[in-house]
């Protein structure tokens, strides 16, 4: 049944694409099996992670970008995640009305993602979603994240370009700019344009910008709401797509990735089992009394509890 929707989506199938992306936000069995299948067909989209504060107009440029990608031939994927604050929660239809145009499009794909408490789960979903839109064929991935938490820079890192959306004049946003988004930019955008003249905004940002291995982050502006320096802005992505490629980089940057992802889906899996497993250890048992009692401190308790850790039976996934 899963190899029947991995070919589904190998064709890039919009209703195996629905069930497989399911599947994967799930995170049940099926999952390892979906990927297992369509994992040696990845690797030819160039995936874009759009981030940025709230309402800087990321959407609206997102449904732009994805007209002027269409305009050069390219199928474009999109994955939006939403945000889970409150201020903004009202977002998810509004983005589904918005960029509805496209996805009666058969060359586009779009999906939204609900944003849980979990953390670690979120970006792995996220990632095996950016693999089946790839499958599928689709030569542009994006991904629109909000924030700069720790879950939107892990989703919006997990990708070959990272842009960031601000606008003229955040004040307060300027500060979160300086705490965490020029470390993630490749690119800045300052949209809005035609509300402030974002000529000092985009002095600031620029001289707060790191040069990474031969490209300096350009600062572009837009409005996106007209569409304006949306040309320009793709011009300059296919300019780092290129640069990325012939650099070697891009290859560098997933292994990295890569690398990041093994170490994070082994640990929580292997959480999720020693867990499981534990609760029907007695040893656990006893050493929570012990310490509940005062016979043993937490700290030796940790350390005892690594050794019964490291004794348990291989379980069925090892
Ligand atoms: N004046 C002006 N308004 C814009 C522009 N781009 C977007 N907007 C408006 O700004 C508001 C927010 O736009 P969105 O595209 O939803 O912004 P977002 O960053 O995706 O918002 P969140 O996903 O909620 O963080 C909407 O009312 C847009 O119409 C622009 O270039 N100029
Ligand atoms: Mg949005």
């Amino acid at each position: 049944m899963v190899g029947e929707l991995a070919s589904g989506v190998l064709k890039g199938d919009h209703r195996s694409l629905a069930k497989a992306i399911s599947i994967i936000e799930g995170g049940g069995p099926d999952r390892r099996r979906l990927i297992q299948e369509i994992y040696p067909r990845t690797g030819k989209a160039f995936t874009i992670g759009i981030t940025g504060p709230t309402g800087t107009g990321k959407s609206t440029l997102v449904d732009k970008t994805i007209e002027e990608y269409r305009k050069r031939g390219r199928r474009v994927g999109v994955l939006a995640i939403d945000p889970s604050s409150p201020f903004t929660g009202g977002a998810l239809l509004g983005d589904r009305l918005r960029m509805m145009d496209h996805s009666l499009e058969r060359e586009v794909y779009i999906r939204s993602m609900a944003s849980r408490g979990d953390v670690g789960g979120l970006a792995r979903a996220a990632r095996n979603t950016i693999r089946v839109l790839d499958a599928a064929g689709m030569d542009v991935v994006i991904v629109e994240t909000v924030g700069a938490g720790q879950t939107e820079v892990q989703v919006a890192t997990a990708v070959d370009a990272t842009v960031v959306v601000l606008m003229p004049q955040l004040g307060d946003e300027v500060q979160a700019f300086k705490a965490g988004f020029n470390e993630i930019g490749d690119i800045f955008v300052v949209n809005k344009a035609d509300i402030v003249n974002p000529a000092k905004t985009m002095f600031n940002i620029a001289s707060g910008v790191q040069e990474k291995k031969g490209w300096r982050p350009p600062v572009l502006k837009t409005v996106a709401l007209k569409g304006t320096g949306v040309p320009a802005f793709v011009d300059t992505l296919e300019k780092f797509e290129k640069f990325l490629d012939e650099h070697g980089l891009r290859e560098e940057r997933m292994r990295q990735r890569l690398e990041a992802e093994l170490v994070e889906a082994a640990f929580s899996d292997f959480y999720s089992e020693t867990i499981n497993r534990l609760k029907g250890e007695k040893s656990w048992r006893q050493l929570l009394g012990q310490v509940s009692r005062k016979e043993l401190d937490p700290e030796t308790a940790a350390g005892k509890l690594v050794k019964i850790i490291a004794g348990l039976d291989a379980g069925p996934n090892a």
